[in-house]
């Protein structure tokens, strides 16, 4: 069998709290082996030119270092003040310069450099996200002939938005050069399509394929998902002694979330709050767990959302708490993967409610912790891309309308035992059948299916 060779921005090294893909990947390169290829992401390391070795997993790992400058202008910059807004429809959010364009182009190149000596022929390339976009570009363009993957882990952006950016054609032009483009959605895979097809003048081939120049690339949804039945037993198993003890009578709902702007985290607290006036006085017995660790916080985007939900959670407790009974509790740091694995648990209802997101793999951890016999009911965004396959299970909901959370949060919490068993059992089918053994086998499978 091939070597799976993995290339991502961030790699599973040291104890960074994990973001989404990390979180995917590593149960893939856990069970598959292999070797990834990342960057190192302390940007106060020294810079050095090789690819340094991280031994100690069950896979390879190599790690590029980033100098401070490329920190700030590959990572801070064109990926996360340029790409993050611009897939997630937030194009007033834009910050263009060109040294951050010239950074990323240049992180890329050197990525791709320092890589093909450690590269076989016979290796399936799988390469992830946002940050990397340019490298099969790169790869190619040094002689490298493998079959070459590309996941998408966020939105695709709309045919509007992404000529927003100057430079649109070269952006998109990327994409072509991989032989698999893996997107979260079939919403993400007509917006792909209709960028090429409307701005680039591309034609459009049978099964979502796309002819661009000499280039044929496939385009697919994989949507990802979580190792379900480890996660669930991970939660069944938790919390004990004194973890498990919150007030008496007290209903949970929790969210937990990246702090990003994506989030819709003022949002939902504007949602609760109306939840808790609309509910009868004496009632007030449930409370809003907010789990948010910090992310990106040298970006004012992200200081201003942290500002903005401080302030609302004080409000909010300072309009409802009473003695013994804290509405909202918001905690700006991360929690130990175990222990939420508990909280998710003990929470009656799942909140999530983004604006824009790839997929959300809170929405399915969330649903693989519940205990079956008694299980607590997912609230989801429909602009999150699990929608797509929870749409029938969860209760969904505008998470731009603080009257549509507030009665969702009502009718999720109020739900009788065998409405949420029913819905529960129906989803579970669901996450097992389409896991994260089953993303990483279809979408390397699909890769071996394209023709060089
Ligand atoms: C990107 C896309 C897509 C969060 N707080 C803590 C913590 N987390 C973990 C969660 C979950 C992960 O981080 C977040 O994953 P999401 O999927 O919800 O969101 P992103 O980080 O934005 O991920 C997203 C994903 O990539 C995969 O393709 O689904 O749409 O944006 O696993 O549990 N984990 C711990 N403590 C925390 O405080 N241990």
């Amino acid at each position: 069998m091939s070597r799976l060779v993995v290339f991502s921005n961030r790699l599973p090294v040291g104890d960074n709290p994990a973001g989404g893909l990390v979180i995917a990947l590593r149960d893939t390169m856990d069970t598959m082996g292999g070797l990834w290829i990342g960057t190192a992401g302390d940007p106060n390391t020294a810079f050095d030119s090789r690819l340094v070795n991280h031994p100690g997993a069950n896979f390879e790992r190599l790690a590029m270092r980033l100098s401070g400058t490329e920190h700030q202008n590959y990572y801070l910059g064109y990926a996360n003040s340029v790409l993050w807004p611009i897939c997630h429809g937030r194009p007033d959010l834009l910050d263009i310069r060109p040294e951050y364009f010239e950074s990323y182009l240049a992180v890329n190149s050197r990525l791709a450099e320092l890589s093909v000596e450690h590269l076989e022929d016979d290796d399936v390339i799988w390469i992830h996200d946002y940050h990397l976009i340019p490298l099969a570009s790169e790869l190619r363009k040094r002689g490298i002939k493998n079959k070459i993957g590309y996941f998408h882990h966020i939105p695709f952006p709309s045919a509007q938005n992404i000529r927003a950016l100057s430079h649109y054609k070269e952006l998109v032009g990327w994409f072509a050069e991989y032989d698999l483009v893996g997107l979260q959605t079939q919403r993400d895979v007509a917006s792909c399509l209709e960028v090429f097809r409307s701005i680039m003048s591309t034609e459009i081939l049978l099964n979502g394929k796309i002819k661009y120049g000499d280039n044929i690339a496939q385009v697919k949804s994989f949507p990802i998902s979580i190792d379900v039945s480890t996660f669930a037993k991970i939660a069944a198993n938790s919390l004990s002694g004194k973890e498990r003890i919150l007030p008496k009578n007290q209903r949970l709902i929790i969210g937990v979330d990246r702090l990003d702007y994506s989030k819709g985290l003022p949002q939902r607290l504007r949602g609760f709050q109306q939840f808790l006036k609309d509910r009868k006085s004496g009632e007030q017995n449930v409370s809003l767990l907010q789990i948010a660790p910090p992310t990106r916080g040298s970006l004012a985007a992200y200081s201003n959302i942290r500002n903005e939900l401080e302030a609302l959670s004080g409000e909010v407790n300072g309009e409802f708490a009473t003695i013994g009974y804290t509405p909202v509790q918001y905690i700006h740091k991360p929690i130990e993967r175990n222990l939420l694995a508990g909280y998710y648990r003990r929470a009656s209802v799942g909140l999530v409610t983004p604006l824009a997101d790839g997929m959300n793999l809170v929405a399915k951890e969330y649903l693989a912790a519940q205990d079956p016999t008694n299980p607590g009911v997912l609230v989801l965004s429909q602009f999150a891309g699990a929608y797509e396959q929870l749409q029938k299970t969860a209760v969904g909901v505008n998470p731009y309308d603080a009257t549509s959370i507030a009665k969702a949060i009502e009718k999720a919490i109020s739900m009788g035992l065998a409405e949420r068993q029913d819905r529960h059992s129906e989803a579970m089918v669901q996450m097992q059948a389409q896991d994260i053994h089953w993303w990483t086998k279809s979408f390397l499978n699909s890769l071996a299916r394209t023709s060089v």
